[in-house]
């Protein structure tokens, strides 16, 4: 079984750069050696990235770094670190004390497969990569882009996100604390996204702040149709456990205003992130093909 990937990536340019993320993916995997036997936690470790996944967020960040820079091979693992964050992530959220999820990307999560303790290791050691990536980059903002990715993954960031999604009952009660909260759960890895090609193109401060804004957006409209996906797909179309929201008794935007209002939202929230798009002086086509593609 395999998730239904966003229509977005068939388009030529998203599958080109899609396989150069998936191969530089599993070369930064190559080469550990220990004296111990680590099949396990090696298996871990690669084991959520390797079922696939649509890569929005490194094709997301090298369409960004594409409108400043030609040079991809400089940038490509950079891209993979933001897919590293995202997969680790993941395997957190699936946990028995999180959100308790059986299935992701069409096979069974980590923690059923390897135990807690090591996919808690696995994740941790997969954002410390990610930090590893950064600092091996050369000439670079490196500090610009250790401080983006301190912030946007944590108590500011995708770890608050998370801790108000684990106690959304009773924390969320509006639509706007709802908005915030995807904002950060899920949009602050989209403006790091945006951040690093930004960052590493050399964009403007005009273009990083209309970039930032699009990202905002686009993440929020991508957890709102992930909510959609939730009530609407069951685990044999989407992948993952069907309507988690609904049994976990977490408010979303389906359950606060209903499907048809809350596709009513992800197209003002598509809209806004276009809008973004047209502050930015360069030609956004890839991006925004991938933002229209969000709204189907
Ligand atoms: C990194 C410090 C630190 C903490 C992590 C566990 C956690 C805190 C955050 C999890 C947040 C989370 C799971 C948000 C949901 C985001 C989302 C919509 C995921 C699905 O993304 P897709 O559709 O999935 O891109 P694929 O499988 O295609 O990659």
């Amino acid at each position: 079984m395999k998730s239904k990937q966003l229509p977005t990536i068939n388009d030529r340019y998203f599958i080109t750069r899609k396989s150069m993320v998936n191969k530089r993916l599993r070369q930064l995997f190559t080469g550990f050696d220990s004296d111990f036997d680590t099949q396990s936690f090696d298996s871990a470790l690669t084991y959520t990235f390797m079922q696939g996944g649509k890569r929005v967020r490194p094709l997301l960040a090298i369409a960004v770094y594409e409108l400043y820079k030609r040079d991809l091979d400089h940038f490509i693992d950079l891209a993979c670190a933001l897919e590293l964050i995202h997969t680790g992530s993941l395997m957190l959220d699936d946990l028995p004390s999180m959100d308790n999820a059986g299935y992701r990307r069409g096979v069974q999560t980590s923690h059923v497969v390897h135990g807690e303790s090591i996919t808690i290791l696995a994740s941790a050691s997969l954002w410390v990569y990610a930090f590893d990536i950064i600092a091996s980059i050369e000439g670079e903002p490196i500090n610009e882009l250790v401080r983006a990715t301190s912030l946007h993954l944590g108590r500011q960031g995708l770890a608050l996100g998370q801790y108000i999604d684990l106690y959304a009952e009773a924390k969320i009660k509006t639509i706007a604390q709802l908005e915030k909260s995807y904002e950060l759960k899920t949009a602050a890895l989209f403006q790091l996204a945006v951040r690093y090609g930004a960052y590493m193109g050399g964009a403007s401060a005009s273009d990083i702040e209309a970039l930032d804004s699009f990202a905002r957006h686009l993440g929020v409209a991508f957890q709102i149709r992930d909510d959609i996906i939730d009530a609407t797909q069951e685990l044999a179309e989407s992948g993952k456990d069907a309507h988690k929201d609904e049994i976990n008794n977490k408010p979303n935007y389906v359950s606060l205003l209903g499907i048809s209002e809350a596709r009513v939202q992800l197209l003002a929230h598509i809209k806004s992130a276009q809008d973004s798009l047209y502050l930015v002086k360069k030609d956004c086509r890839f991006l925004s093909q991938m933002t229209e593609q969000l709204a189907t």
